[in-house]
């Protein structure tokens, strides 16, 4: 049974080396928490998304500084994947601005497109906004592992942000995710005003998927200048790890991902972040369309705290 609000907000209010302690121990049991997966995100269709979401510089409803790109080409992507196995990355995850999955010429590309990187020994995830049981069943048959669908928030503050998609669309993609066979990857962005009861509100929503998550991403909301929430006030630091410790307890077996926002973010933040129980990060200079910290910075940070890349060759 899922835990109750109440629950779960006992949790998220625990003294800060309580709570810390019992998400590394948590994290403890299921993973080895002196490493950190890297993956690697290709925007493969940027921009020019007919969803209104407040947050996101991609819909086509915001004046931002975005570069609007087209569908990229197979090839394109396939050098890109072949270069970020190279860097040490496991999982490369493509991402297109698009409401929903439609059958078309683009699809059918996007298809090669996992079928070439999962040919290079990669983890596939795509995310692609709304999409069917069939749809998903030929990704899967494609050689993708995952599908990234967020539920992004709390169902109450998700309608205040979105009015594009109902919160219960999200629900249903993820269920024909699921029911494809396909590994579920869903998490959220905090710091986009939320209260922090929204915030319990929208882990015990991932606590009522069943089963829980493979995955689950937490962004830091990264705000862009043009979009409807370019002026909220930044998320204090300890607010973000509360989030990541929570959700560790609460999914110990699920990878945690430290997604969006990092170069927004200390070294030390992010430091007790993966105290807390992140084990998953998104390298490069750029994310979807905002910057991340570089892979050299990550490799760094990842080397002075005396960690290491989960999978990545030993060196003499
Ligand atoms: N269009 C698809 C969809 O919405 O599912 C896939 C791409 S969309 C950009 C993937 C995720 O990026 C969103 O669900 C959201 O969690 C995250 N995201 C978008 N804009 C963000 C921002 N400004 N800060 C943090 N995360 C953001
Ligand atoms: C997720 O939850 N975070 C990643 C991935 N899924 C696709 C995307 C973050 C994008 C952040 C905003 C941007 O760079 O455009
Ligand atoms: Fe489009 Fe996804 Fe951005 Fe919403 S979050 S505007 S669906 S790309």
């Amino acid at each position: 049974m899922s835990p109750t609000a109440a629950a779960i907000r006992a949790i998220h209010d625990l003294p800060v080396p309580e709570l810390l302690f019992r998400a590394a121990t948590a994290h403890r049991q299921h993973w080895n928490a002196e490493e950190i997966q890297f993956c690697t995100l290709d925007s493969i269709k940027t921009g020019a998304c007919p969803e209104d979401c407040a947050y996101c510089p991609q819909s086509a409803r915001y004046q931002t500084a975005l570069k609007v790109e087209p569908l990229k080409d197979v090839a394109k992507v396939l050098a890109g994947a072949a270069e970020a196995k190279a860097a040490g990355s496991t999982r490369y995850c493509m991402g297109a601005a698009w409401r929903e999955v439609k059958d078309d010429a683009n699809f059918e590309a996007v298809l090669e497109m996992v079928q070439g990187v999962s040919g290079l020994g990669m983890e596939v995830c795509v995310t692609l906004g709304m999409l069917n049981e069939p749809q998903a069943k030929r990704l899967k048959a494609a050689g993708c592992q995952v599908y990234n669908h967020n539920i992004d928030s709390s169902r109450d503050f998700y309608e205040t942000i979105i009015s594009t998609r109902k919160f219960d669309e999200r629900l249903e993609t993820i269920a024909a995710v699921r029911a494809a066979g396909l590994e579920v990857c869903s998490g959220g962005i905090v710091g986009m005003g939320e209260t922090i009861e929204q915030r319990i509100h929208f882990l015990q929503e991932l606590t009522e998927l069943e089963p829980a998550p493979e995955s689950i991403p937490i962004n830091q909301f990264v705000a862009v200048d043009g979009t409807p929430l370019a002026d909220v006030d930044p998320l204090p630091p300890l607010e973000l790890v509360r989030m990541i410790a929570t959700a560790r307890i609460l999914f110990p077996k699920s990878r945690i991902r430290l997604s969006a926002g990092r170069a927004q973010m200390s070294d030390e933040l992010q430091a007790l972040c993966f105290f807390a129980g992140a084990n998953s990060i998104f390298t490069g200079e750029k994310l979807l369309t905002t910057p991340g910290p570089g892979l050299d910075h990550d490799q760094w940070l990842l080397q002075s705290l005396g960690m290491r890349v989960e999978g990545a060759a030993v060196r003499a």
